[in-house]
């Protein structure tokens, strides 16, 4: 059967408008396994797994949210959306609003957003404002315009965000024949973990599995407000995506964690870059840094608690796709070695000469 989206895939379970989807056919992403990572991390025993989100139509996690927040705004009549973003939602938002024929408003952190999204953001005709602030100045501005209901707020504030992202739970059971032991994901504001405890609670309530995971989320320490317990006023971390202070569902975060049994925990943008790398080294998943930190997480939780993990199946939502960011690679590497085009000097260069 060919694939149509996530609305079309899984409609009964999803609270948005019976129209016609917008959609890019998202979602259906690949569980790949991480059979060297596994080994690399000294997880005894674990069948560890990606959900590979960066392969979704924009290159993040963000279009399971956008088809279904779109979706909802065509239904209800609206004629422009607005978000605030570290760079995924505004290049969703403005693909889906761009296939809507809504207009389509962008706020984000001036110079604080990595390449690609700003670009993407840019190449679906979106109307792109660098403000002189955070992420979380920025989704101040956008709930206070939309509040006027002159423009449809597409953050994950937005209720049918959560319902279109909390699919990839589904997909991943689905997958699995039964939800795992862990899930890992990064946290930034907060969205992506509602979505998914609210998508395999809703799986183990309706019988499709017996099982739930233990939710394991993932702050940057410099922006780690559920770790800390209070807001971060300027939050940094190399992982702009989740450069996040005051998360919109912080306190759904913190019930995921508490109900599942999780934990929320901080890394270090060391650990994040070790984790990114080894993911693209050793198992050629190449992903933005962000993405990286559910793995960074696992991998300390792991030492922390080996008990909790040896043996156990375990899923890392990987939310974006290298691609987002390629600055993050090329300003840590030395150029590349630059040789005449002639075949001594690359048998020198690459040490098969004589
Ligand atoms: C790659 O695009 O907030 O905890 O404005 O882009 O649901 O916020 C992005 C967040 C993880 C965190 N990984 O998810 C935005 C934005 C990547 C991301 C997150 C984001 P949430």
């Amino acid at each position: 059967m060919s694939w149509s989206g996530i609305i079309a895939a899984y409609r009964p379970l999803l609270d948005v408008a019976a129209i016609e989807p917008i959609t890019l056919l998202e979602g259906n992403t690949p569980l790949i396994p991480l059979p060297r990572l596994a080994r690399a991390l000294n997880l005894e025993g674990v069948d560890l797994r990606a959900k590979y989100e960066g392969l979704n139509p924009t290159g993040s996690f963000k279009d399971r949210g956008m088809t279904a927040a779109i979706t909802q705004a065509v239904a209800d009549g609206a004629k422009s959306v607005i978000c605030a973003s570290t760079g995924n939602t505004a290049a969703s938002a403005a693909a889906y609003a761009a296939r809507a024929e809504l207009k389509c408003v962008v706020l984000i952190p001036q110079g604080k957003v990595a390449a690609g999204k700003l670009a993407g953001a840019i190449a679906y005709g979106a109307q792109v404002i660098a403000i002189q602030g955070s992420f979380d100045d920025g989704l101040r501005m956008v709930r206070e315009i939309s509040a006027t209901g002159k423009i449809m707020l597409v953050n994950s504030i937005n209720p049918y965000r959560i319902e279109g992202q909390k699919t990839s739970a589904f997909e991943i059971c689905d997958a699995l024949g039964s939800a795992p032991d862990w899930l890992c994901l990064p946290v930034g504001n907060a969205g992506n973990i509602t979505a998914y405890w609210r998508g395999f609670k809703q799986y183990h309530a309706i019988g499709k599995v017996t099982n739930r995971p233990r939710m394991l989320g993932v702050q940057a320490a410099g922006s780690a407000p559920l770790v800390l317990g209070h807001a971060v006023d300027k939050p940094e971390t190399i992982a702009t995506a989740i450069r996040i202070g005051r998360p919109a569902r912080g306190e759904e975060a913190l019930m995921a964690k508490d109900e599942s049994n999780g934990h929320i925990l901080a890394v270090t943008d060391n650990e994040i870059l070790e984790a990114w790398k080894m993911l693209a080294e050793i198992e050629g998943v190449w992903v933005e840094p962000a993405s990286a930190a559910g793995v960074a997480g696992l991998r300390k939780a792991a030492q922390q608690h080996p008990a909790d993990f040896t043996g156990k199946r375990i899923v890392c939502i990987l939310t974006g796709h290298g691609l987002k960011d390629p600055d993050a690679v090329i300003q840590r590497a030395p150029a590349p070695v630059e040789i005449p085009a002639e075949l001594h000097a690359l048998e020198d260069a690459i040490g098969v000469s004589g």
